[in-house]
């Protein structure tokens, strides 16, 4: 299952800045990821943590592809996605410590980042329970006569929920502008898509609503860009939604609190074989597209970056107590 890499950099069409990028916010999560790992084992994080690591190629190529005034909206998985979407670092690692700078104000922590300026819809943690929202937002687009496109991110998981397929179907009844992103990692906490799904391709249950539907390569940066541009293409004209299924892996436990008893490790090895960062970055170098001081350069500011993540989110203040009744109640 996943198919292999071989889009060509240069047949992309994209520039050379561009694809650096890509390679960059790519790093930027996993060291991201790498780091609240850590902070979380020395006890500086409290509740679930659910990392990312294997799957960034899905974050920054579905994301890259939106326009700036497109929506976001994802599940628990979501720091990948906010970082894509543009949330800054530092912001991300103080909500992750509960802190006042969060990106929701410490109140949220890492299941639910958010920022409604920057179009980033959340962070949900319940099962499929956004999907409706997606949906929500496509028909307000609609309504207010904006070409906005809302991109909705889950997990295979969440495709055996009722909330999935009374999204999918009225998601094409009301033709939303809505790309559904299936994020496939083969696994939903310890079950195997084979053992939770009667159907194990899920872009199969598209099909069931009439929505057009593609499956992706997802650790290939490129080939999540060019599917899901088409996607949101599609979406903005008016043609209603799109439905992608993006094959990928986390390299790590479901969350922080789980062992792994459920896969093999020669499984794990194998797909780390085909990390995201270490091919985009092996492709890149055989196109000279990257050479190693560019390289240094890109590790060494997402060192800085995330090292200054810690320090700000560490420095930053605890909400006061004033705050608990705050936000409680929308204005009307
Ligand atoms: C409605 C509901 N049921 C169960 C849970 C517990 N739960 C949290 S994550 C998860 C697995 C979801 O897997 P998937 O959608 O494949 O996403 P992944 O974690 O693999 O990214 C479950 C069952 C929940 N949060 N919500
Ligand atoms: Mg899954």
């Amino acid at each position: 299952m996943g198919g292999k890499t071989v889009t060509k950099v240069a047949k992309s069409g994209l520039d050379k800045k561009t694809v650096l990028n890509f390679l960059h916010q790519m790093l930027l999560i996993r060291k991201f990821e790498d780091k609240a790992g850590e902070l979380y084992a020395r006890g500086k994080i409290a509740g679930f943590l659910h990392l990312y690591n294997g799957e960034e190629a899905v974050a920054v190529g579905a994301v890259s592809a939106l326009q700036e005034h497109d929506l976001l909206i994802t599940h628990y998985r979501d720091h990948g996605h906010a970082i894509a979407k543009g949330i800054d670092v530092k912001r991300c690692m103080a909500e992750l410590l509960g802190k006042a700078t969060g990106c929701v104000k410490g109140r949220g922590g890492s299941m639910h980042f958010f920022d409604m300026s920057l179009g980033m819809y959340g962070g949900w943690a319940i099962v499929a329970g956004h999907l409706p929202l997606a949906v929500g937002l496509g028909l307000a687009s609609n309504a207010l006569g904006k070409k906005q496109v809302t991109l909705c991110i889950f997990g295979d998981g969440a495709t055996n929920i009722g909330y999935f397929h009374e999204a999918l179907n009225l998601a094409k009844l009301w033709n939303v502008p809505v790309v559904f992103l299936c994020e496939n990692n083969l696994y939903g906490m310890g079950t195997a898509v084979h053992r939770a799904s009667a159907v194990t391709e899920m872009v199969r249950k598209a099909d069931a609503y009439n929505i057009p539907a593609e499956r992706v390569d997802g650790m290939d940066v490129l080939a999540v860009r060019e599917a899901t541009a088409k996607a949101v293409e599609h979406a903005r004209r008016g043609d209603g939604p799109y439905f992608l299924e993006v094959l990928t892996y986390r390299f790590r436990g479901h969350s922080m609190a789980d062992p792994i008893l459920y896969r093999d490790k020669s499984e794990v090895d194998e797909w780390k074989q085909r990390d995201p960062i270490v091919s985009f970055r092996q492709k890149l170098e055989a196109e000279g597209l990257l050479s190693p001081q560019e390289l240094e350069q890109i590790e060494r500011e997402t060192d800085e970056l995330i090292a200054e993540a810690v320090r700000f989110a560490e420095e930053s203040p605890d909400p006061p107590l004033t705050d608990l009744y705050e936000d409680i109640y929308a204005d009307s």
